[in-house]
């Protein structure tokens, strides 16, 4: 029994080595052989492989590829090609978008915001290739298209951060700049820029879909894992049956908290707690700059926030300037 009590998982799911379903074409044949991993068994399956990489995957990762070349190359090139500090540096160093006087244009400077144009470009083709080729696989294997439209969810806040918002605002310079702690910088400065993202509604309303994603996660795996031990990660076979551990952990938060979830819905409230983070982020974002110049001042307008006491003689806002 206790080889149940599992964290990780505890069974190795090895049989024969197999290829998957017959797939309606084979115009692309799987690739690679696959292989049965000791370690990927503790987290998974452990067969890896074979893959199907197809044209779109295919293509996919090559302009990412191109993307995270001209990242990294720009980077590189920033500390005067020294290694040494470009290993040191590599947390802190940035390619960055246009300056504000270059506006939209499609073709700066390469040093002033072109390579970042093209950096963006190839990493936007990746990333929209990557999902044709989710939704086709799907399609292929008959199965239900959420994952992509989840993954167009996430699609939806990457563009809008980069590249809608940019466009609406006339300015390839209000978009991300790519680095590690750059980034971060973007997000902070983004913040005070527009007066306090916090009391922006759609920022609070992506913390809770966040949050809640993180609940409804903690909430399910554990309490499959809790009952495991009698067969409740066979979930499907549980949903309609009686006296299973499914409908015992069904129980136990009817009891504990007077409603439960089933089988099914539980996932489709995963599903839509996930997909809203960036649903309704990306909407805050796209109203910041266009439609709200100041998140603060909205606030106090609508008395989510009180004013600060009028103690020191009125300043000019410099942005305003
Ligand atoms: C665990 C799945 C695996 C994904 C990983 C990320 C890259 C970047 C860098 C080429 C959960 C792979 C990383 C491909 C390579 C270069 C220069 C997903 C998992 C391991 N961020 N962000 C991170 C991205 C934005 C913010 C980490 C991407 C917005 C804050 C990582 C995007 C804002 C913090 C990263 C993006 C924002 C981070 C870990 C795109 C507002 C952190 C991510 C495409 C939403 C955290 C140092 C992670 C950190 C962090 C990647 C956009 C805010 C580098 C690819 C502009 C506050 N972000 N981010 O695990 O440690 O996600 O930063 O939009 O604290 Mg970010
Ligand atoms: C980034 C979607 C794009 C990613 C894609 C994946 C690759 C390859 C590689 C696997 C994450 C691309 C993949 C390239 C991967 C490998 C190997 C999703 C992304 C397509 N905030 N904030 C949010 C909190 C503050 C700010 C969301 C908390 C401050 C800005 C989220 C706090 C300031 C933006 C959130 C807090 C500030 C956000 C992001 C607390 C900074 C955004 C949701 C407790 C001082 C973004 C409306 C998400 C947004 C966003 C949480 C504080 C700024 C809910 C908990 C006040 C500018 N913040 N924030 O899913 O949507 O991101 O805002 O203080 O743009 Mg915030």
């Amino acid at each position: 029994m206790a080889e149940y009590q599992n964290i990780l998982t505890r069974v190795q799911v090895r049989g024969e080595l197999e290829m998957g379903v017959p797939a309606a074409d084979n115009a692309w044949p799987r690739d690679g052989v696959p292989f049965f991993s000791y370690l990927a068994g503790k987290i998974g399956n452990a067969q890896i492989g074979p893959i199907y990489l197809g044209w779109t995957g295919t293509i996919s990762l090559i302009f990412g590829l191109i993307a995270f070349e001209i990242i990294g190359l720009n980077m590189w090139a920033s500390v005067n090609w020294d290694p040494v500090q470009f290993v040191r540096q590599l947390f802190w160093l940035s390619l960055d978008p246009p300056a504000p006087e270059h506006g939209l244009k499609i073709l700066p400077p390469m040093r002033e915001g072109g390579w970042w144009l093209l950096a963006g470009f190839f990493l936007t083709a990746s990333i929209l290739l990557w999902w044709v080729r989710m939704y086709s696989r799907a399609r292929q294997l008959g199965m239900g298209l959420h994952v992509c439209w989840a993954f167009a969810a996430a699609i939806w806040l990457f563009l809008v951060l980069g590249f809608i918002r940019p466009v609406l605002m006339g300015s390839w310079s209000e978009a991300v700049p790519f680095g590690i702690f750059p980034h971060l910088d973007w997000t902070a400065a983004f913040s005070l820029r527009y007066g306090n993202l916090f009391y922006n509604p759609f920022h609070m309303l992506s913390i809770v879909f966040l949050y809640g994603s993180a609940l409804l996660f903690a909430m399910h795996g554990a309490t499959i894992l809790a009952v495991s031990h009698l067969g409740g990660d066979r979930e499907l076979e549980q949903i309609t049956d009686r006296g299973t551990a499914s409908e015992r952990a069904a129980l136990f938060w009817r009891w504990t908290m007077g409603f439960n979830a089933t089988m099914e819905s539980v996932h489709r409230w995963a599903w839509w707690f996930a997909i809203l983070t960036p649903i309704t982020g990306g909407i805050g974002i796209l109203l910041t700059g266009t439609v709200v110049d100041n998140w603060y001042l909205w606030g106090v307008k609508h008395y989510i926030v009180p004013a600060y006491p009028d103690m020191w003689p009125t300043v000019v806002d410099p942005a305003l300037q």
